[in-house]
């Protein structure tokens, strides 16, 4: 007997449809009146071209090839009206918010607010690579990770500046000048990328995988029951199963329409590795000598503090995957952006480098100290001015985990809030925030570390997120980099860009690189 014969079908799919539009229109409804009811006023939505919204999808994803997506962004907005800020789009039968307003990105991460957490398609999309972590959880969830994590990232820990002078010192290594004292023209970024993976992983696990460096590796303990690792594949998995998570990401609620045996293959590799790392820890106790420290100071390593409040193998593997993975491609991305924008300002280079031979000396030897690196303004103008062009992270975003209002964006002047029904996702353009001529001024698209000289930021420059979830790793990523610029100034004197002149390419990933890299040559001061 037929339980479902053709005609059962037909109807349970009609009722299954008519149930459908009924509820939508019904959360329509329910919407419009818990609007009216809060005094929030309609939002301009992104004019659509076509029924379904497909050609926003498209428009969208070519930009996003082209290395120009949170250009794209912009665009769109400006499109709008120069003083339209919070706008509505609709991808497929996808609802997105996305706004430029800094009142509304204070809303969505101020502390004050419990109405918005990230979002499901991040955990889903990022889960199979990183499992649940700090950077990946909801509600409790990530309390509980980030009550664990968060006490590591102390000033005290992450001002070792040893980690960083001894990286920085096999990164500048890697650059040779011949007999006229220049250089050939480099390709600097993939050498900032290996930088940023040897000192994270030195920092979380306490054995750097040497990426810039293969024979500076010392060997590696026994490990009961598991092969050596190859600890240089880290590197090439890493970057390869972060591009499948990227185009997760890209399609939004579909995200799981994209698996392959690929990705799978570089989160198993990612996870032998990592375990490798845990094993070693809980094997070896307390007894776990360091291989590679010389000078019987004691190295602080992330792993061996987590060890101290779980034994849990599956939770050391995760969480400390989640911070190599926020501080890495971050970090990288990072360094290539200061070096791309220094070699086409000679004049912020020059200034800057006198101001560091002034304090540190012109000795690339000479002792750097915390403080030092603290009180030198001027790099802190230069980092911020590099964060605020370019964007390292150019998109945030949130999801509301309860109906809620965002303050302005509504009515016709924009200035009533507007709704949030729950679950509604809503992106926060940081690139388009740091773009907006009204608030930094007509000389928005130049180059100016010295727009920071006694400037007060709010929520228009949050390069580090902000609120409860902003980053920890903040003060160690701008340890890092001034480190690598205050050496960088000391061994050379001149940088020169060698790439053809052409528009800036924002090759937006999770984080977001020079699309072309940062090609450059480099004159060495002379001794
Ligand atoms: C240039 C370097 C970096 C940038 C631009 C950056 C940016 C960010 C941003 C924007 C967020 C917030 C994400 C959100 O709102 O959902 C974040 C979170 C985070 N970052 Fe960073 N980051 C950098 C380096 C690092 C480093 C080096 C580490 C650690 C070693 C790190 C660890 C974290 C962690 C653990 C979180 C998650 C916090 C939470 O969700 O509670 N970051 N980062
Ligand atoms: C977001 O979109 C909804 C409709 O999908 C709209 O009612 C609301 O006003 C928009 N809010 C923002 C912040 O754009
Ligand atoms: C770690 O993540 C994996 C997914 O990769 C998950 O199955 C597991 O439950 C997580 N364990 C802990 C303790 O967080
Ligand atoms: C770290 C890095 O550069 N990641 C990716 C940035 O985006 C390009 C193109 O989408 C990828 O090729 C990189 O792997």
């Amino acid at each position: 007997m037929h339980l479902f014969s053709p005609l059962t079908f037909l109807l349970g799919v009609l009722a299954l449809i008519s149930y459908k539009v009924l509820s939508s229109i019904r959360e329509k409804r329910r919407q419009s009146a818990e609007a009216a009811r809060r005094g929030c006023g309609p939002c301009p939505i992104l004019p659509k071209q076509d029924l379904l919204g497909i050609t926003q999808f498209r428009e969208s994803i070519r930009a996003t090839r082209a290395e120009r997506g949170p250009k794209y962004v912009v665009e769109k907005m400006d499109a709008m009206g120069k003083n339209i800020h919070t706008v509505q789009v609709r991808v497929l039968d996808y609802d997105l918010n996305v706004t430029r307003d800094p009142e509304n990105a204070r809303a969505c991460f101020s502390s004050q607010s419990n109405d918005f957490d990230i979002g499901v398609h991040r955990t889903q999309s990022w889960k199979p690579l990183l499992g649940v972590g700090i950077f990946t959880s909801q509600g409790e969830a990530w309390k509980h990770s980030r009550a664990l994590v968060r006490p590591q990232f102390t000033t005290q820990q992450i001002s070792d500046l040893d980690l960083a002078e001894r990286h920085t010192r096999d990164l500048t290594n890697k650059i040779v000048a011949g007999a006229d004292g220049w250089t050939e023209t480099m390709q600097l970024q993939p050498l900032f990328y290996n930088f940023a993976l040897d000192t994270v992983t030195e920092f979380l696990y306490g054995y750097s995988v040497h990426a810039q460096n293969p024979n500076a590796r010392a060997a590696l303990p026994t490990v009961r029951g598991m092969d050596e690792p190859n600890l240089l594949e880290l590197g090439v998995n890493f970057d390869q199963g972060k591009r499948w998570i990227e185009e997760r990401g890209a399609f939004y609620k579909w995200y799981w329409l994209i698996s392959s045996k690929d990705f799978d293959h570089r989160c198993r590799e990612i996870h032998k590795l990592v375990d490798w790392f845990v094993q070693c820890r809980l094997q070896g106790g307390d007894k776990q000598k360091d291989p590679e420290l010389a000078d019987g100071k004691k190295k602080f390593i992330l792993l061996n503090e987590l060890a101290k409040e779980t034994q849990n193998p599956l939770e050391l593997r995760n969480e400390s995957l989640s911070l190599l993975f926020a501080g890495r491609d971050t970090a990288g991305a990072l360094l290539g952006w200061v070096f791309y924008f220094l070699a086409r300002n000679e004049r912020v280079f020059n200034k800057l480098r006198t101001l560091v031979l002034e304090q540190f000396g012109s000795s690339p030897t000479s002792e750097i100290t915390f403080a030092q690196l603290k009180a030198c303004t001027y790099i802190t103008h230069v980092i911020n001015e590099v964060f605020r062009v370019a964007a390292v992270i150019p998109l945030n975003e949130r999801v509301a985990v309860r109906d809620t209002t965002l303050p302005r964006g509504g009515g016709p002047d924009g200035s009533q809030p507007i709704f949030i029904p729950k679950g509604r996702q809503v992106l926060i353009a940081t690139y388009a925030m740091q773009h907006r001529a009204d608030i930094w001024g007509d000389d928005v698209e130049d180059f100016v570390p010295e727009r920071w000289e006694g400037r007060k930021v709010g929520f228009e420059f949050i390069p580090f997120g902000a609120g409860p979830r902003s980053c920890l790793g903040q003060q160690f990523s701008h340890t890092e980099t001034s480190y690598v610029i205050v050496r960088f100034c000391q061994r050379f004197d001149r940088i020169e860009n060698m790439e053809e002149p052409g528009p800036i390419r924002l090759c937006h990933a999770i984080e977001n690189r020079s699309g072309s890299g940062v090609q450059v040559r480099l004159h060495e001061a002379a001794r």
